[in-house]
Formats: structure tokens, sequence, C-alpha cells
């Protein structure tokens, strides 16, 4: 990169001196930049910047970064270093140019009722990407809702979600989307505590009535989906649990899981009471727990669980008899449990300490072998001696939140109050991959502003690979244009490419639909999408062909005896056929959709008036919606996308003749 900078320098050098001469076609062009620069106010750094992001037309970006999307509820892919928002994937939250929950995806919009309630909205906190050997394979991605305790699973063959599960036990997680190192699991930890299935108790009888839990959801690769059969919990304190980790590589078969309000406070300002922020924040130290779950998945086999809310749960007690779970101290207000790329480090950053705190985990297997401990918590989980199993700390700076890590024993950290993305150096195996001396803080960058999370590329996996790194901010204050008073987000891209001091911000993207938290970056060409569907009449429900889907010369109206009204369609450029379709009102409707096209692209959106019908069918795409057709009327169909000249032609009209 130092090259690529000198050899930059260079040819403005070059430009300069061949101001007036015009001896070359090159010297001209660099003129232009120059004339360019000059006029929109462009530094140097500016011009250096936007040579290291900017993509020509047609040229794909090397990474992508999977975001949450906050309380949109939603994914958003993110081309780096272009940082343009290349689709958002709907999740929780019905999105209509997709067509998710209006007509199709209902049905697993539905499997997130709470409780049987709809609820057509979520908080993505913390996607998850499939891991195989503790590094991305760009097959599957989990997201969390914190809102609502539930987990939703997407399928990256064609970006759309498969799954949406609903947590039987709390109603509030936050510690989720995790996967274990090969995606054997995927876990999930309630943050807000409750009554086992959030049923009612008295805020006062919290100690004995609220519960915490981490559940292990199995995922079943083959079928893609969680496997609630094989899925299980462990019960924990109700302390409110936060980030965590899965172990890898030396800590396979672990995870670690931070925690706040130790105190068990229960807020009550409305009374004089200390408010939560104040009372959650009072002990000088919470816990991190280390988990066993390989040994509580032999524990669950067993059947030694209880069942809650129908639900297999390991209890505390017999966690406690097992030796599944153990506590550590950490540092005023944990937020932030990172495990280092080779599994045998454990970061945690307290929001109200300056320093990262690192967990040795060859030190936590010692403390645990030689009941090395500082007592035990009031549930009666034994506490491993602090200096027993402390690394290091390194004191990074203010707000110290979430850690991501480079390819050379580099590791960074998100600093809230700071506003800024400190570099530090790992010592121990890593000690020798960076020039400066192990444990040092050796550079800040600022970023604008309130930084949550950070994304390194490949960051949180065995393999990092350095070179970008997106600082997730939260507030864009003065960074863009004022769209009123509710402002975009801000995602800010670092180079991280070269060692020593230099961490340059070279872009900055608005969010402006959505508040994310996490999200993680990985290669692109790890991702294997497919263009068009891989054959006509493709259900993207059960990724097979649909042996019910319309195709050329099969369309028709069939009038069942029932008085259900079937309809077998197909749409292919410029023209849905049937294109008269008249039924009767009150009769039940089954729709059927098929997208003939196989060119990349030939999207067809289908859209019914005042039904609150709308599609989008992609090459190949079959689709089956269902509904009463109550209301009399005269309804013109039609294609939402623009897939054609004569794509204003692309309707029809749907009759429903009154009853009488
Ligand atoms: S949390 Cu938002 S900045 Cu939900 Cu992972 Cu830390
Ligand atoms: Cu099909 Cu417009």
């Amino acid at each position: 990169m130092t090259c690529t900078r000198f050899g930059y320098r260079a040819m403005l050098a070059a430009s300069v001196l061949a101001i007036g001469t015009a001896s070359s076609a090159w010297a001209q062009s660099m003129n232009d930049v120059q004339r360019v620069a000059k006029e929109r106010g462009l530094s140097t750094a500016d011009l250096l910047a936007a040579a290291k992001t900017f993509t020509p037309t047609g040229k794909i970006d090397e990474y992508l970064i999977f975001s949450s999307g906050g309380h949109s509820g939603q994914v958003f892919v993110i081309g780096v270093p272009s940082m343009r928002l290349l689709r958002t994937i709907a999740v929780f939250t019905p999105e209509p140019w997709q067509g998710w929950g209006y007509g199709v995806g209902n049905e697993i919009l539905a499997e997130g009722n709470v409780n049987g309630k709809e609820n057509l909205w979520g908080d993505t906190h913390h996607p998850a990407l499939s891991e195989t050997n503790g590094d991305y394979d760009g097959e599957w991605l989990f997201v969390n809702d914190k809102a609502n305790a539930r987990i939703a699973v997407i399928d990256l063959r064609d970006f759309e979600t498969k799954q949406i599960i609903k947590n039987p036990l709390f109603i509030n997680d936050h510690g989720g989307t995790f996967v274990t190192p090969n995606t054997d699991y995927v876990f999930e930890t309630a943050q807000y505590n409750v009554p086992w299935g959030a049923e009612y108790a008295p805020i006062e009888d919290y100690n004995d009535s609220y519960r915490g839990a981490v559940t292990m959801w199995k995922f079943d690769r083959k079928k893609g989906r969680i496997d609630k059969s094989k899925s299980f919990a462990i019960e924990l304190p109700p302390y409110w649990h936060d980030i965590a980790d899965a172990g890898k590589l030396v800590s396979d078969g672990y995870f670690f899981l931070n925690s706040i309000n130790t105190e068990l406070a229960t807020g009550g300002i409305e009374d004089k009471k200390p408010p939560f922020e104040a009372g959650v924040s009072k002990n000088a130290t919470d816990y991190l727990h280390i988990i066993n779950w390989k040994k509580a998945e032999k524990i669950f086999q067993a059947g030694n669980t209880t069942m809650i809310e129908g639900f297999p749960v390991i209890s505390l007690e017999t966690s406690i008899a097992e030796g599944l779970i153990y506590l550590t101290p950490e540092p005023r207000s944990p937020h932030g449990s990172d495990v280092a790329p080779k599994g045998d480090f454990i970061v945690v950053s307290g929001k109200l300490d300056p320093h990262t705190t690192i967990y040795s985990f060859a030190k936590i297997q010692k403390a645990i072998a030689n009941k090395d401990f500082s007592g035990t918590d009031d549930y009666g989980l034994s506490i491993l001696n602090f200096d027993s199993v402390m690394e290091a700390q390194v004191e990074v700076g203010l707000g110290p939140l979430h850690t991501q890590f480079g390819p050379d024993g580099y590791a960074y950290t998100s600093l809230f109050l700071d506003s800024a993305v400190a570099r530090w150096t790992l010592g121990g195996s890593y000690g020798k991959g960076t020039p400066e001396p192990d444990w040092t803080l050796v550079q800040k960058t600022p970023v604008h502003y309130n930084i949550g999370h950070l994304g390194a590329a490949e960051g949180d996996t065995v393999s990092p690979d350095g070179k970008y790194l997106v600082a997730f901010n939260k507030w864009s204050v003065d960074r863009f244009f004022h769209t009123g008073p509710l402002l975009p987000q801000n995602f800010q891209l670092l180079d991280i490419s070269e060692q020593g001091t230099e961490m340059p911000v070279i872009y900055d993207m608005p969010i402006g639909n959505g508040e994310p938290h996490y999200a993680q970056i990985v290669k692109a060409d790890k991702i294997k999408p497919w263009s068009v569907y891989p054959e006509i009449g493709w259900d993207p429900m059960t990724q097979a062909v649909d042996p019910w889907a319309p195709r050329p010369g099969t369309e028709r109206v069939e009038r069942k005896a029932d008085g259900t009204v079937e309809i077998y369609m197909t749409a292919v450029r410029s023209h849905f056929n049937p294109e008269r379709i008249t039924i009767k009102q009150g009769d039940k409707v089954i729709w059927r959709i098929t997208n003939t096209e196989r060119a990349v692209d030939a999207t067809h959106g289908f859209a019914v008036p005042q039904y609150n019908i709308n599609l989008s069918l992609e090459p190949g795409e079959t689709a089956k919606f269902e509904f009463v057709a109550d209301i009399a009327g005269t309804f013109p169909y039609y294609c939402t996308e623009f897939c054609s000249a004569l794509h204003l032609e692309m309707m029809g009209y749907f009759l429903v003749e009154p009853k009488d």
C-alpha cells in the first residue's frame, strides 16, 4: 500500500510537471483529475480514498457486509469497498418489493407469532453466517429479533428467509445469534428476563420467579431449518445476559457469555428507587459465563432435563452438579465477548472501564481443574479466580464495546464514548505478527459518531482477512444532509491494510432504513447464489420443483365442487395467462403463478388492488397464495416490475361478481 501511495504522489507530481505541455493523454487526464479535485475541494487524501473505494460499473465488490437492520427487522447486504447497498433481505418485517408478507411469506411470518399474536416487525441485532471449521462457508445466515426472542434462518442461495422460530421460554433476547464452529447449534440468550414463557409474576418476585436461559438451537443443515425437537436450553441465573461468542479450535465446545445486572436491579425510578441505568451498573464487576456446550449436549441427549413450556431445560442444579457453567468477574458493565482467531483468548470490554480484559482459555481450564475459585455466586455457581484466568489488560480508551481481529496479531476495539476505533496488539502466539510490543495500544482512529459494533473482514473467524474494517456508527450528526430530525446512521469504512499507525476513514455510507448493530464481512466469492431458480416451477419454500406449479399450456381456472376456485397462471414478458378471471363474491381462491422466464433479472411482480396482494416472482419461481374474494368489484392486476417495453400491458382483470 505504501508503494501505491508513493506511486500516486508520483503520478500527481508528473501531472503537475506536465501542465501547459499537454504532452500526453495521461498527463491531460491527470490534469482533469486535479481540476475536478480543485473544483470540488478534494484533498489528496480524498482522492486516494476515492481510488481505494470507487468501483467502476460492472466491477463486483470484493467483500459483502451482512448487517443487522435494527428495528427495521431486516438484514442489509452491502458491497465493500464500494459501500453500495445491494439488497435488503426481508426477515421479520413485511417488505413489498420482495413480495414478503403480501401473499407470499405470510406462513413464515406467522411462525413468528408471539403467543398467538401477530408481530410484524423485529429488532435484529446479531447476524451470524454459517461456519465450517470456524470459517464462513457462505451457505446460511441467522439473525435474532431482540424484541420478541425470535431467530430467523436465511438461505444464501436466494437470500430469502426460510424459517422464523419463537423462543418458548423467554420473550426478549440479545445474545444471539452465534454459531458453533460447524454450525451444529445456533445459540440465543435472554436479556431482559421474565418468568418462564413470559407469564405474569410481580416484579417484586424477581429473584424467585424470573429466569435467565440460553437456548441451543440445533441446525439441520440438510433441511436448512432449525430442528426444535433436537434443541434445548440451559437455565442461568436471572442476570441480564449479553453478548457471547463460541469457542473455536482449542476452545471448541465452549462458549463465553457476558452478563450485566448481577445486582438483580428491578428499577423503580417512579418510587424513588435507583433507575435501571444506576442499579444495573452498581457492581464493579459482573460475570463472564464459561459454558461447556458439548457437555450440555450430552446431558440433554441423556434426558437429564426438565420440560418447561414444552421445551427441555437443563436446570441450574444439574449444571452445578455437572460442572457445566463457571463464572469469572469481568470489569464494569461488560459488553462484547470475542474469541481470538486461535480460540485461545477471550476479549471482554467493560463500557465503564477504559481497558479491554483478555482471558486465557488455557488458564481457565487450569483454574477449573484446580478448583481455583474465589467463591460462588448466590445461585451456587463457582467463580474462577480473576487473577488466575486473566492474561492481560490493555488500556484502549473510553467506552470500549466490541472487538474484532486481523490476520497479523492486531485486535480492533470500538470505543463508544471516544467515538474511535482502537488498534492494539495481541500477545501470546500472535506476538510476532506486528512491529509493536505485545498487548499494546497502537493507534486510535476517530469515527463519526458513537460507534457500536465494528466489523473487520472475516474478523471473527479462525482466519481474519484484515484489509477493511467498518465502524457501525450510531449517530451521523453533521456527516450528511439533514433528512428532518431523524438522521441516518453512518457506516464508515476504514483501510486497515497497513501495519503500524494509519487506519484512514475512506468512505461514509448513510443507513437510512434502520439502526444496525452487528454485521459480518465475508469474502464475496464464498457466497454462491443462484442467478435464476434452477428450474421452472421452483418453490423457494421447499427449494424444489412444485408439482402443482402452472406451466405453459396448463394455464386454467378450475372451479371445484366445494366452491373453491383454483387459478393456474403463468407470467412471461409481457403477459399473464389468463388475463381475465371472473369469480363470485365469497369464493375461496387458490392462486398459483409461475414465472417461466430463464433470463437473469427477468423478475415479474404481481399486484392485486384492494386485496393487499403483491408478489415478486423471480425467474423460474412459482408462488401460491390464498384468500377469500369477499369484496365484489373490478380489480386490474398488473406486473409491478418494469420488465419490458410493453410492461404497462402486462395486466389483467380480476372480476368479482356480487353475490346476488
Ligand atoms: S449490541 Cu448494539 S452496539 Cu445489540 Cu451487539 Cu453492542
Ligand atoms: Cu412483468 Cu412488468
